[in-house]
């Protein structure tokens, strides 16, 4: 006994002993180290200025195209797609490792001419042909899309703002959505925008309640891009911390995409990092842009680097933040907040049937699923589906239900947000596969 104690402890002890992983020495290590990415924005023709592309290759692991994949770089002709310069920026950082998130599929700013001058229908098949297509020449090269980009109204409204693809239906965005998961159902769908940093804004709070909405229906939507372009009129503010993690408890990855700061202050650059490392998931942080000569605020100097690529106090403060910053913990620990909103209600309880439905995208070698649970006249507090799989047919991801089993028969249930359904209502979820669907014939039944 007495030697097996004193075993344990000299075990523990050299457990206790042993040096801390050593911390890292650049932006994309120490991030990766904690579970998280450091990406930058990337302007393509500046991909011949070695002084630039030396900090790029060591100091990030993730990359943004600043311009090359929106709407007007990709589709400036109708139906003419020109992917050369995002194509470029992609195989830089995918040959050295870094990893792309995609920016932006559907904006009101950017268009092509041919598109800021349509309306209606027209539009809204236009914009949901531009979204497969984009989705589908990078599916597997991007890790996340920025789907949506800036649907909000600045001011107090908390609305929508007004765009021709607003006008063409509120469900815009959500057919956005349906469209790049159908296109690429291996990537982060994001919806991504600025001034919603501030948990009291109307504009946060209008965001705020799309995705829980978006959740609550099933609508493919994985994370909220915050974009953090901090100045004079719109700085940061300490409650940035509840509006990340409130978002974060509706079931959805958060990412701060834009970060840049005027004045580039050590002490808020060190915040906005701590803010997102206290937050199980926000997994990743991009600045927009490298040196302060890269911004689109040249004149704020709000970035890490200065003109000659030297690096700056702030700096110093964000690698510090990431090597002192904890672990992620999964699932997340943060607790929800209530957002000034109408509280929840509980459904009554009932021992009401459910029904499930599916639809099927098949590409040659996988497809989606999209299965509708639909109440029956008593509401549900939660359901199982059960789908029987054809040989061959393998899941290899999901969202918004639980699985057993990956082939053969199948057994889905809800997940927190999606358990209580109305009577008469309906919530939607899915799966990818490999393989081919043939005819699937869920079963539905209340829990
Ligand atoms: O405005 C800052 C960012 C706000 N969130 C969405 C981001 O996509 C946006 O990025 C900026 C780029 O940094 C700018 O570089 O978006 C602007 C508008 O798309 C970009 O500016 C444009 C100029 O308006 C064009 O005149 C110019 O040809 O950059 C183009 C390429 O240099």
């Amino acid at each position: 006994m007495a030697l097996t104690a004193a075993g344990a402890l000299a075990a523990g002890m050299a457990l206790f002993m042993t040096a801390p992983a050593a911390a890292g020495t650049t932006l994309g290590a120490s991030a990766a180290e904690k579970g998280r990415y450091f990406g930058t924005a990337v302007a393509g023709f500046k991909l011949s200025d070695s002084a630039y592309t030396t900090i790029l290759n060591r100091e990030f692991n993730m990359v943004t195209a600043e311009n090359e994949m929106k709407m007007n770089a990709t589709e400036p002709q109708q139906g003419q797609f020109s992917y050369g310069a995002a194509d470029q920026i992609v195989n830089h950082a995918r040959s050295r490792g870094m990893s792309v998130r995609g920016h932006t599929l559907a904006w009101h700013s950017q268009q092509p001419g041919w598109m800021e001058s349509m309306s209606g229908s027209a539009l809204r098949s236009a914009m949901l042909n531009h979204v497969t297509q984009v989705a589908t020449h990078f599916r597997g090269q991007v890790v996340a899309w920025d789907v949506v980009n800036e649907a909000f109204a600045d001011g107090s409204s908390g609305a929508r703002r007004d765009s021709n693809l607003q006008r063409t239906g509120n469900d815009w965005i959500e057919a956005a959505f349906r469209a790049a998961r159908a296109a690429d159902p291996g990537a982060k769908l994001c919806y991504n925008d600025y001034n919603t940093d501030n948990w009291t804004h109307a504009k946060t709070q209008g965001v705020y309640n799309m995705v829980r909405d978006f959740k609550q229906r099933g609508v493919p939507i994985d994370c909220v891009g915050f974009q953090a372009h901090f100045n004079n009129d719109s700085p940061y503010v300490s409650n940035f911390r509840t509006t990340l993690s409130s978002f974060a408890a509706l079931g959805v990855d958060v990412q701060i995409t834009e970060l840049d700061i005027q004045g580039a202050s050590a002490n808020t650059y060190r915040s906005v990092v701590e803010d997102c490392l206290a937050v199980a998931r926000c997994n990743g942080i991009t600045v927009w842009g490298i040196r302060d000569s890269d911004s689109w605020r040249a004149s704020q100097t709000p970035l890490l680097f200065n003109n000659n690529g030297s690096k700056k106090p702030a700096y110093d403060a964000v690698l510090a933040a990431l090597n002192n910053g904890t672990t992620p913990t999964d699932p997340p620990t943060d607790p929800p907040t209530d957002p000034p909103t109408d509280p929840p209600t509980t459904p009554p309880p009932g021992p009401g049937g459910c029904t499930a439905t599916v639809s099927v995208n098949q590409w040659t070698g996988g497809f989606v699923a999209n299965v509708r649970v639909t109440a029956g006249s008593s509401a549900l507090n939660g359901w199982t589906v059960t789908i029987a799989l054809p040989s061959g047919a393998t899941v290899t991801n999901a969202w918004s239900a639980n699985r057993s089993g990956n082939t053969g028969t199948t057994n889905w249930t809800n997940v927190a947000y999606n358990g209580q359904v109305g009577a008469g209502q309906f919530t939607e979820w899915g799966f990818q596969a490999n393989g081919t669907a043939g005819s699937l014939t869920p079963t539905c039944s209340a829990r």
